[in-house]
């Protein structure tokens, strides 16, 4: 079968990390256009893979050569690509965020959906780490029980200038939301924010850390601690509590070293890092099912659904309630 020529929109950090991917570590696929806002970045990137650089992104999704597109831009502007290759038919793989409002999740659903074929995965890398399936292996053979209650923490060493409160929720919990929907294999249907004392490492006014309480349809509590400026590293748990016994989350394999009275190990300091294995397997999972036309990872309905939930956080945030989620029954476009 012949290569999967694919276009990158977005050569900033995660675009750099998954053309590096497809061109060392997966196979199947090589990168033959890139296009980004910052002509130099991308003219440097399209320079070194020896591929074509468009100024528009638009451009580069029409392009012919182009069979599949990968959209690694700022979140704003997911939508109009993910529409754009939606309008073309061409398989496009959308980093997380879908796109940052309902609505706008909505215009990329129903396009889909009119388009008449599944075109779009969504960056939800989780599904595919070692760990979190080994998880859901184990909760899925019935040993643990009924799942009761989830712990989660996301936190990260330090965060960058474009930082505001609700990056907490849709740049960050949004990877819990969606991986507890489908560890669990249920909707959440209410969301509520709990803000603890802000750190005083935050800036401009802005709240971390956060607290998120979620409640899936059968009663399972969800609580995700997200805090963006823990000063220590990136540190990622989950623990399920189950009716028979718990699950947890391994830390990442390091050296555990002794020394000086003292056994420690390192805690990574970059997402890149903790999920690296995880990104080559969602990576040579989509080229290989794009390769077969047809999607098999999160779809467009978990993009938007994972955001339904997050505007239900927001929304909470400002009434200081327990805010209903109201996704709908999965329409069976997206019924695998
Ligand atoms: P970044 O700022 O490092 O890179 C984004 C790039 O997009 C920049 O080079 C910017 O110039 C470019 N860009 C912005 N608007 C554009 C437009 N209209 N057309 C073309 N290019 C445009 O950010 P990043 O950390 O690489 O994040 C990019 C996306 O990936 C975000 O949506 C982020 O949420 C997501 N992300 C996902 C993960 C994950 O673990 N799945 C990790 C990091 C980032
Ligand atoms: C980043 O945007 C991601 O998506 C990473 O997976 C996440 O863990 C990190 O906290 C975010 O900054």
């Amino acid at each position: 079968m012949e290569m999967l020529q694919v276009g990158v929109i977005g050569t900033g950090a995660i675009g750099r990390s998954h053309i590096e991917r497809l061109n060392r570590h997966v196979t199947g696929a090589r990168v033959v256009a890139v296009s980004d806002i910052n002509r130099k970045a991308a003219q440097e990137i399209a320079e070194t893979y020896h591929a074509k650089c468009y100024a528009e992104g638009e451009d580069l999704i029409r392009d012919p050569e182009v069979q599949a597109v990968i959209v690694c831009s700022w979140d704003p502007t997911h939508e109009k690509y993910v529409l754009e290759a939606i309008r073309q038919g061409k398989f496009v793989f959308c980093e997380k965020p879908l796109a940052e409002t309902v609505e706008a999740c909505k215009h990329i659903v129903d396009a889909e959906i009119a388009g008449g074929k599944q075109l779009v995965q969504v960056g939800f890398m989780r599904r595919f780490d070692r760990d979190y399936l080994r998880m859901k292996q184990a909760l899925d053979s019935g040993s643990f029980g009924a799942p009761l209650m989830v712990h989660c923490v996301h936190r990260n060493a330090t965060s960058n200038d474009q930082y505001e409160t609700k990056v907490n929720v849709t740049g960050t919990a949004i990877h819990e939301i969606d991986a507890m929907r489908w560890l669990l294999g249920e909707d959440i249907v209410s969301a509520r924010i709990v803000q603890p004392r802000v750190s005083r490492h935050v800036a401009n006014g802005n709240k971390d850390p956060q607290i998120i309480m979620l409640q899936t349809k059968s009663g399972v509590i969800i609580d995700v601690e997200t805090f963006l400026h823990c000063r220590y590293g990136y540190d990622v748990q989950c623990e399920v509590v189950g009716e028979e016994g718990t699950i947890r989350l391994p830390d990442p394999p390091q050296l555990s070293v002794r020394r000086g009275g003292k056994c420690s190990f390192d805690i990574l300091e970059d997402w890149r890092d903790r999920f690296i294995d995880a990104y080559n397997a969602e990576f040579q999972s989509w080229v290989d099912h794009t390769r077969m036309g047809i999607v098999a990872g999160p779809s467009a309905w978990d993009g938007y659904a994972s955001i339904a939930v997050a505007e239900a956080c927001l929304r909470s945030r400002e009434t200081g309630k327990d805010e209903p989620v109201s996704i709908g029954e999965t329409p069976a476009f997206y019924q695998k």
